[in-house]
């Protein structure tokens, strides 16, 4: 934080009303800074999540927020004609600068943003019941289906070839010849468990080369942390993290949310063995899924629903095995081989979705 302004002077460049009171560090991502702000206004406490945007990874911050200022408006305008009455608690609301900007940049060329929190509903990072992981699905599907129609252009890819596992395996490939940080010794079993899963790297893409699988707008960081559940009724009621939402597949929407929802641990958990894959949750993922998005998916992708949870599981699993070997220098870390506790995780999901395939085809089919 050093070099970035204080996060009272930035609010202050919003149009909060009210008078500061606190802010805090808030949430568990791995790229941007998040806090939440408390303004006293009329007596009343009013919170506000302020973000400073990642340039080194999200490189046209300004580009963002206008896909981001696009996607939120459209969410609202679309749940408003379907007659929802409490639209500001659906979906994300920027708060604009002073200027009447969607973002700020400070002196020191930081780009923040600003969003209305959403008050009576929390993010989980670990999943504890099935209801949550069915909600979660369904709030992921009923995202994509509202964004199905949104109004050209094309948004922009924040982070080009964002899931192209192929380009993931390379740069893996790359990371373990380079070895800068002098790490692929200890990395060894991870390595090779990587490496001999080239394989798998090349079906979705495949598959939409050839035209069976479209592409269209998907959220791309679907983690069960990145919807928020309605502490009163259990409801999935709003997607949040939305800098990468772009043109995508909605495999890796939902094979994401499989990766971190199927998951009894937190994604760095040092005992492996308690990572495995839970089928009730992945029961409750499929049909809370198709109970949004199974109007719109098309045959081929329903058939590979099982496949991506392994995919996505696997590509995350090499982003973090190379950022390891990189010497850390992507992911937020908080302790020595941080990278490496995730990268195994993610490794020993993909083995438990190996031995689970037949009972999770199972599970698809019987949702219908
Ligand atoms: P990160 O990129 O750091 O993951 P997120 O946008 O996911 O950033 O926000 C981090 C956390 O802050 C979320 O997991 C959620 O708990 C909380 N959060 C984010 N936006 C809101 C909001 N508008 N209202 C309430 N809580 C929010
Ligand atoms: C990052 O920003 P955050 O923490 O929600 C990453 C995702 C990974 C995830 C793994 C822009 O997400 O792709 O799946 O960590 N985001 C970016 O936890 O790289
Ligand atoms: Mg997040």
């Amino acid at each position: 934080m050093s070099n970035k302004a204080d996060i009272r002077e930035v609010a202050n460049l919003f149009n909060l009303p009210g008078a500061f009171v606190a802010a805090i560090p808030y949430g568990s991502g791995h790229i941007n800074d998040t806090f939440r702000v408390t303004m006293l206004d009329h007596d009343k406490d009013v919170r506000y999540i302020i973000q400073w945007i990642n340039h080194h990874v999200f490189t046209q911050p300004v580009a963002l927020m206008a896909n981001v200022d696009r996607v939120t408006r459209h969410l609202h305008k679309k749940l408003q004609a379907a007659g929802i009455s409490d639209t500001s608690r659906r979906a994300l609301s920027l708060v604009p600068a002073r200027s009447g900007a969607n973002h700020i940049v400070d002196a020191g060329g930081n780009t923040w943003r600003c969003f209305k929190a959403i008050e009576g509903a929390r993010s989980y990072d670990q999943i504890e019941h099935p209801r949550q992981a069915y909600e979660a699905a369904r709030a992921f599907g009923e995202f994509q289906k509202l964004l199905s129609d949104l109004p050209a252009p094309r948004l922009l890819d924040t982070i080009p070839n964002f899931h192209h596992t192929r380009c993931r395996f390379d740069a893996l490939r790359d990371a373990i010849q380079q070895d800068i940080a002098h790490r692929a010794a200890p990395a060894q079993p991870e390595i090779e468990f990587a490496l001999a899963r080239e394989a798998m790297v090349d079906v979705l893409l495949d598959a939409h080369a050839r035209g069976e699988i479209p592409e269209r707008v998907t959220h791309n960081d679907t983690k069960l942390n990145n919807v928020l559940i309605d502490d009163a009724t259990g409801e999935g009621v709003c997607v949040i993290d939305l800098d990468t939402v772009m043109p995508g597949l909605t495999l890796y929407d939902f094979g994401d949310l499989c990766r971190t929802a199927t998951c009894p641990t937190a994604e760095d958990e040092k005992d492996l063995a308690k990572v495995e894959m839970l089928p009730e949750m992945f029961e409750a993922l499929v049909r809370g899924y198709l109970a949004s998005a199974g109007g719109f998916l098309c045959p081929a992708e329903r058939a590979q629903l099982v496949f991506s949870a392994r995919l996505i599981t696997f590509e995350i699993g090499i982003r973090f095995l190379a950022d390891y070997l990189q010497g850390d220098s992507y992911f937020k870390t908080h302790r020595p081989g941080h990278n490496l506790d995730r990268a195994r995780v993610q490794f020993k999901m993909v083995a438990s979705f190996e031995q689970n395939e037949q009972r999770m085809d199972g599970i698809v089919r019987a949702a219908g």
